[in-house]
């Protein structure tokens, strides 16, 4: 960013107008606390007001070291870096700045840093995550429905409305959540969305409203449809007291359409482009991954705007990277949550992840993230695993992504009933990741149609997806609902309020007493594997020994440490008896295993063959 230029810009105006400016104002401070003792120090706030054209520092608070300032040449943001003493007290502070017309305040608060212990935890194939739409779950808070700032939005006979879900109504399920087996919550965005109809964005020429989240207007703070930081502080709190983990759904690649930087821009590279010019979004993530690539043919997937609408973050402008990575300790700092989930991954140059997530691992080392990659070629997902330089020099740092290879094979062996060997030929690819053991398995999330809504699915083909996908390498997502067999086709009929959790619903699906029989078989199954792989370490960090594979019928074995567990699935329409070699699972002879989760019965292993019957469209975990 060639701030020299904009020192003299700033100068000129300051110059041209002497004393005709009215006096400085400031509105918005970012971040709004920090650290004593942080890595980042000094923080460089980015402070947005009005008349700040030759604003200078004038008086600090104690334990304050500001720097120089930088101003736009609108004199609408200034920039000022803050170094905080190390023994500085907590408590709030003030930066005194003056302009020839006038002095302002910039608030800063100096925060104690949370406890290390039970915070900050990170997640692992340990864990079962769960993903909650903030909107569409449970509604603890209805006088949040529909607020004087934001009046108007709330509809719940509008797929595109909000529903009146919140943080609070989160906080009550956690109890539900912790005994079906959940062991880490991922909740889409909560940053504060727009607060009026989203007219950029219309549906069959209505206006609609960004109830999912990702059409931020302000990165530092939460949506008030669904609470205020001390709820989302309450939330994470409470979650780690019952052993579940926190996973933020951060966005790096696109601010919302409304955000207050389109009109009027911290530094005149904020975005790539701007409103009235800029490229679209083609999609055409094979070539961040192409050797043979000129960085031409990347540019509009890199740099393009979201569907045309969604502003593009500069991450080569040096002051929007360090927003982000600012804002992402802050959000982790401020709440002590343990995981993020960052949207869009490939949208984004692979040198800024590197040293994003270089300042992730330097201040929380055991935090993890999951980058989301929506591709079913793992070729591509693997390229963006950290842990390696790939060939463009670039290690990205990145812990593990989403396997969406294996939820498309899984979704059509599963649902629609084709080759289960197609899914077993993503696993057999599992040589292109660093590590394939952390990718974030799933059967659905936010982005795709439910798994009820393909054609052919069925409670039963369900419950066997569900046995896969809870015992099988990874660390595994359940979508909100899919436990309960949910319908839902495409966005956003995939997101339809749980039932149960919202004022005036005739039942509740959180409640045994008001499940239905099919939303019951899938709970009861997804409780009951969820305990098992807690008990069974080698469901959970076994390597994977293929038994047996057949366009209908699959055996596997986890192993771990002499420890094994053999997973048998039917999707078929007949009785399978399989006789398999035994010797790679490590059984001794004679060794009896039992289905432990449906009425599988038994299977022996004699003459050092496992010998097992799997009746149509079943599926069970066979455990010595
Ligand atoms: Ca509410
Ligand atoms: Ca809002
Ligand atoms: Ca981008």
């Amino acid at each position: 960013m060639p701030r020299p230029a904009l020192h003299a810009a700033v100068l000129l105006l300051a110059f041209a107008i002497p004393g005709a400016a009215a006096p400085p104002e400031v509105t918005k401070v970012e971040p709004p606390s920090w650290w004593p003792g942080h890595s980042i120090d000094p923080v460089r706030l980015l402070v947005r007001g009005r008349n700040l054209a030759g604003a200078e520092v004038a008086t600090a608070g104690p334990g304050l070291t500001p720097g120089p300032v930088t101003v736009n040449a609108r004199g609408t943001y200034l920039f000022v870096d803050v170094s905080i003493d190390p023994n500085a007290a907590p408590g709030p502070r003030t930066i005194g700045i003056r302009t020839a017309s006038g002095t302002a305040t910039i608030p800063l608060e100096i925060l104690a840093p949370l406890p290390r212990a039970g915070r900050f935890q990170g997640f692992s194939p340990d864990d079962a995550m769960y993903l909650v739409m903030p909107d569409r779950f449970a509604n603890g808070d209805p006088s949040n429905d529909d607020p004087l700032v934001s009046k108007g939005l709330f509809d719940r006979s509008k797929a595109r409305f909000y529903h009146g879900g919140d943080l609070r109504g989160v906080i009550e399920r956690l109890p539900y959540l912790k005994d079906l087996g959940v062991t880490a919550l991922w909740l889409n965005p909560w940053y504060d969305n727009v607060n009026h109809p989203n007219e950029r964005e219309t549906y069959d020429g209505k206006a609609i409203t960004d109830y999912h989240g990702y059409g931020a207007v302000d990165f530092y703070a939460v949506e008030e449809r669904f609470g205020d930081l001390a709820t989302l502080r309450e939330l994470v709190d409470r979650a780690h007291a019952l052993g579940i983990k926190v996973i933020q759904d951060q966005v790096a690649n696109h601010s919302g359409p409304y955000h207050p930087w389109v009109a009027d821009s911290p530094t005149p590279t904020w975005y790539y482009g701007t409103q009235e010019k800029h490229l679209a979004n083609t999609w055409q993530t094979w070539t961040l991954q192409d050797p043979h690539g000129a960085p031409e043919m990347q540019k509009a997937t890199l740099e393009g705007w979201f569907i045309d609408i969604l502003p593009d973050l500069n991450q080569d402008d040096p002051e929007v990277a360090r927003y982000i990575i600012q804002n992402t300790l802050w959000w982790v700092g401020v709440t002590g949550l343990d995981g993020i989930r960052q949207d869009t991954l490939p949208y984004v140059h692979r040198r800024f992840w590197k040293d994003w997530m270089a300042a992730i691992k330097k201040e929380y080392p055991d935090l993890r993230v999951v980058g989301e990659l929506l591709d079913g070629d793992p070729a591509l997902v693997s390229f963006y695993q950290g842990g390696v330089a790939r060939f463009d020099g670039i290690d990205s740092g990145v812990d593990t992504l989403f396997d969406f290879p294996l939820f498309y094979e899984v979704r059509d062996a599963f649902a629609k009933g084709e080759s289960l060997r197609e899914v077993a030929k993503v696993l057999a690819r599992d040589h292109l990741y660093r590590d394939p053991s952390s990718l974030v398995t799933l059967l659905g999330l936010h982005d795709v149609p439910r798994f009820m809504g393909e054609p052919g699915a069925s409670v039963g083909s369900l419950r066997n997806a569900f046995t896969f996908l809870l015992t099988a390498r990874g660390t595994p997502l359940v979508y909100y609902g899919d436990e309960i067999a949910l319908p839902g086709g495409v966005d956003p009929d995939n997101r339809r309020d749980f039932p149960g959790g919202f004022p005036g619903d005739p039942r509740s699906a959180f409640e045994a007493a008001g499940r239905t029989a099919d939303e019951a078989s899938v709970h009861d199954h997804v409780r009951a594997l969820l305990k098992l792989r807690q008990e069974i370490g080698a469901l959970r960090r076994g390597r994977t020994v293929n038994l047996h594979v057949a366009d209908r019928t699959w055996v596997y074995a986890r192993v771990l440490d002499g420890q094994a567990a053999v997973v048998g699935i039917n999707t078929g329409e007949k009785e399978q008896a399989l006789d398999l070699d035994a010797a790679p699972v490590g059984l001794a002879e004679g060794t009896r295993l039992r289905d432990r989760i449906g009425s599988l019965g038994e299977a022996v292993v004699e003459g050092g063959r496992l010998r097992l019957v799997l009746p149509p469209g079943s599926s069970g975990v066979f455990v010595p």
